[in-house]
């Protein structure tokens, strides 16, 4: 019971994975997850309940009653329940590998979703190795990319570094802020996943399943958020003394505010670089850097 009341502590729900966000790929994997559960609590319930009317039914009593009908073995009853294992355990695998190309190959964005501005091969990220037939690295998994024109999802660089995530962000002008992650509603966002110290996980429950942050590699995953709103995660990869200080936020915002956050963030950056580069000339020569 003890242990039941932790799952909420450990943002998660109580026997189902998040899906607050709307993401396909989250919604999908609290399917196959309810599916799974669901079937494993009728067997649960049919056998606990069965063993525990005989426990009681047949039970031995002092005074009177017969002794019940003692069975070693039965064939037809032990072939029906090994068959019936199996069968259980063909619709799982069937039902999983269903599910399983909607939680790993992005879905297209929603009509109303974010459109760059002429984006094209300019705008995506040059290093890039494993998508569009690239180099496949072994820590990658091989994803599709998402359907429809280019301009249409958006490609975010996700790196871990103790103990903080960046993100960076395609377009014309250099855009990245550490922590909070900023995207278009309706959206399918591809991340491409990497670590520039020690291995790091990508973790945001809401948004789908973890992916490995590891130096030298690229991992892919992705989310489409449908409902403006914030979304809280844990790096989830023990990755040194301050691992647990180690979350993200991933706020989802319409595409006109996006756009809007994009410029503004631009231009932060820009005056943040001129500040300093001044601040740098007026400390003189020979100061320290
Ligand atoms: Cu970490």
């Amino acid at each position: 019971m003890l242990a039941l009341a932790a799952p909420p502590a450990a943002l998660a729900n109580w026997f189902s994975p998040e899906d607050d966000s709307g993401s396909p790929n989250a919604t999908k994997i609290k399917t196959l997850y309810l599916i799974t559960f669901i079937l494993g609590m009728i067997i649960f319930f049919a056998v606990e309940g069965l063993l525990i009317y005989s426990l009681v039914k047949f039970r031995h009593r002092r005074r009177g009653g017969t002794t019940p009908a003692q069975i070693r073995g039965n064939t037809p009853l032990e072939v029906g329940w090994t068959l019936g294992a199996a069968g259980l355990l063909v619709i799982l695998a069937v039902v999983t590998f269903i599910f399983l190309g909607g939680i790993k190959n992005p879905a297209a964005s929603n009509s109303n979703g974010f459109v760059a501005e002429g984006k094209q091969d300019g705008m995506k990220f040059a290093d890039d190795g494993s998508r569009g037939g690239g180099k496949l690295q072994f820590a990658a998994k091989d994803q599709a990319a998402p359907p429809g024109p280019a301009n249409k999802h958006l490609e975010i660089r996700v790196n871990g570094q103790q103990y903080l995530w960046r993100f960076d962000y395609p377009g014309s002008q250099q855009v990245f802020s550490y922590h909070d992650l900023i995207v278009p509603t309706g959206t399918t966002v591809v991340l491409d996943i990497t670590a520039s110290d020690v291995a790091h996980s990508w973790w945001i429950p809401d948004l789908g399943g973890k992916a490995d942050a590891i130096p030298g590699h690229t991992n892919h995953t992705w989310f489409r958020i449908d409902k403006p709103g914030s979304y809280w995660g844990n790096c989830a990869e023990f990755c040194g003394e301050n691992h647990a200080d180690m979350t993200a936020r991933v706020t989802a915002v319409t595409p006109d505010q996006y756009r809007a956050w994009l410029t503004k963030q631009a231009a932060d950056i820009k005056q943040s670089q001129a500040l300093l580069s001044l601040a740098r000339k007026t400390r003189g020569a020979g100061a320290t850097p």
